[in-house]
């Protein structure tokens, strides 16, 4: 197999003049959501068109995938996990993101993508960072967001989020602290793998805290284009 960093080469982001992609990763408990919502707003207070998607899901087909893994009481294979994402993924990118982005002045905003993949079934899960690459070099899964905010927090402060949401646990919140040191372990790697794409930011601070951060990364990105 291809060494990591000449499959990394295959992820590409094509001009989309006046629009943009961005992504938000991290750990169950991160704060995905919570600086989404406050992302939006921010962005269309300067007048863009904001689309937030989620991954697993928004499309009807990526919403049965994603009640099909979360729900699932019997555990899945790795690679029957990485397949179902990469289906909600694709159909999503074919039937929205590809579509959107041609609007100027639209910012769309992905809840998880593609470094989720790499952390959860290529790290956690085992098949390897390679085999999630390779799953995804075909386009339109080769699509990479102009700009990935990592939001990173220890396995524990997951924990202790999750504890306090006290809801329902799904299919990989049922997991310990060993699984989330090694989902940690991966979101490191894709953000060495991906340098230009992907900023690491420490999530345990307050909500507004880490916003002041990703608005920085945010203006950044709207400056230099
Ligand atoms: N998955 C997904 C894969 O395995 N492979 C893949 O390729 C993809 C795409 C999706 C699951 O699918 C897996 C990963 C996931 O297990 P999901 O429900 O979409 O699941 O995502 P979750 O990460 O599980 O969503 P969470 O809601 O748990 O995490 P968030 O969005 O990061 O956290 P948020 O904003 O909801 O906050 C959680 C709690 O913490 C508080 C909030 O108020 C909330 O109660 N909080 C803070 N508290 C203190 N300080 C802060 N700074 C806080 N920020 C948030």
């Amino acid at each position: 197999m291809e060494d990591l960093n000449t499959l990394a080469k295959y992820f590409r982001t094509p001009a989309f003049p006046g629009s943009y992609f961005i992504s938000l990763e991290g750990i169950e408990g991160a704060g995905k959501s919570t600086q989404i919502i406050k992302l939006k707003e921010y962005l269309e207070s300067k007048d863009f068109r904001v689309l937030v998607l989620r991954e697993p899901g928004g499309t009807i087909f990526g919403e049965k995938l994603r009640s099909a893994v979360l729900a699932s009481n019997k555990e899945l294979h790795p690679l029957a996990e990485l397949n179902l994402f990469a289906s909600s993924r694709a159909q999503l990118l074919y039937e929205v993101t590809l579509n959107e982005l041609n609007v100027p002045g639209t910012i769309i905003i992905y809840d998880r993508y593609i470094d989720s993949t790499i952390a959860y079934q290529g790290v956690a899960r085992e098949l390897g960072v390679g085999a999630v690459l390779t799953n995804h070099m075909t386009f339109p899964l080769s699509l990479s967001p102009h700009l990935t905010l990592y939001l990173r927090i220890e396995p524990e402060l997951s924990l202790e989020r999750q504890k306090m949401r006290n809801a329902p646990k799904d299919y990989f919140e049922k997991r310990g602290v060993e699984f989330y040191s090694k989902l940690v372990a991966g979101y490191d790697q894709a953000a060495e793998l991906f340098p230009d794409r992907i900023v690491t930011i420490d999530a345990s601070p307050s909500v507004d805290i880490i916003f002041e951060k990703l608005k920085t990364h945010i203006d950044k990105l709207l400056m230099s284009k």
